[in-house]
């Protein structure tokens, strides 16, 4: 099993925001009053099979008169009905907690769109990446949620709540992780072919390391240093990946956004959304041949030279 689906499964009871805990409360009190409830009506089956099995012809089950069982089904109806009202009240206020308003005019945060199958992340200051969000740690941010083509779904169950991205809307969610550190979480809406492999990994940042990260996410790319990765970098505009691609600094502006921005691709940990681990031979086997690394994947196999490939991997191993 990959390392990112061992972390994936351990992510789902953690919580390291204010709605995760109110959302792991209320599904840790349902699981435990019907956990009870289970074993009770469980129990009782297994009781009355046992006191009554056919061995002992003598004990007889008999019959409930009708005032007797007219009795016990008020009471029955009686406690499900309270107990949907009791469990009414605390998911009434467990939306309330979670669904707090914005401040009037408040902007968001961060602007997050869904793709067929990658995140385009877009910060206010214009700084865009993909896939790897990064946020500072500590405060409660102010999240929109988009689509770019089908309907996703946005959920990194220790950070908030999960969220549709609906194709020609905005829908906004709150995001918070208390503490530094990484945090999972996948596309939650089935979305076609690759929905699998539409991982998120987030990373939590003291607020002095996610400025000092903006501040370099933003600037544009480095220029390539050796000979190969400058013949990459021709060849990126030549065979169109700059239709797709943006890579600001080398593109003109970063307004392709059919794929993802590359123009710090190579501090990415993994690419295609979970996919591979980042690495020369990753990229190299993509751009071979993206069929046959993530089928049915909007980029088409552009059948490169072998020395054509080596160029690209190069120059986008090198954007840093
Ligand atoms: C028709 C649009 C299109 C063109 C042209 C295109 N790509 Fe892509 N590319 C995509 C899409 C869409 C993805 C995201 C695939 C996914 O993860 O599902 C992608 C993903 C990638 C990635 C992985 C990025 C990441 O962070 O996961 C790399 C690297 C890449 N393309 C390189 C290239 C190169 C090099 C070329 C030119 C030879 C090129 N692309 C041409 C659409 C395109
Ligand atoms: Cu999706």
């Amino acid at each position: 099993m990959p390392e990112f689906m061992l972390v994936q499964i351990q992510h789902i009871f953690q919580s390291a925001s204010s709605d995760a805990d109110a959302f792991n409360w209320l599904f840790n009190a349902f699981l435990a009053v019907s956990g009870f409830i289970i074993l009770l009506v469980s129990g009782l089956i297994a009781w009355t099979v046992y006191k009554f099995r056919a061995k002992q012809a003598a004990v007889s089950a008999g019959q409930i008169p009708a005032s007797t069982s007219r009795k016990v089904e008020i009471l029955t109806f009686g406690l499900a009905g309270l107990l949907v009202a009791v469990f009414l009240v605390f998911t009434v206020r467990t939306i309330y907690r979670v669904q707090t308003p914005p401040r009037p005019g408040q902007q968001p945060d961060l602007t997050i769109v869904g793709h067929q199958w990658w995140w385009e992340i877009r910060y206010p200051d214009g700084t865009v990446t993909a896939n790897e969000l990064h946020i500072p740690a500590g405060r409660r941010l102010w999240v929109r949620l988009e689509s770019a083509d089908v309907i996703h779904d946005w959920y990194v169950p220790a950070l908030g709540r999960k969220m549709d991205m609906i194709p020609g809307m905005s829908n906004y969610v709150w995001m918070q992780a208390r503490e530094k550190g990484v945090y999972e979480g996948a596309c939650n809406e089935y979305c076609g072919a690759q929905h699998a492999w539409m991982r998120i990994r987030v990373t939590a940042h003291s607020p002095e390391d996610f400025r000092r990260w903006l501040g370099e996410e933003g600037k544009s790319a480095r220029e390539p240093k050796n000979e190969l990765a400058k013949k990459g970098k021709e060849l990126f505009h030549k065979k169109v990946c700059a239709g797709c691609h943006s890579i600001r600094g080398h593109t003109a502006g970063d307004s392709a956004r059919i794929g993802p921005d590359l123009t710090h691709l190579a501090s990415r940990k993994y690419i295609l959304g979970g996919k591979e681990p980042n690495s020369l031979g990753a990229l190299r086997a993509w751009i071979s041949n993206p069929q046959a690394v993530k089928p049915g994947a909007h980029m088409p196999n552009f059948n490169l030279s072998p020395e054509e490939i080596e160029a690209l991997a190069a120059y986008l191993n090198q954007l840093k």
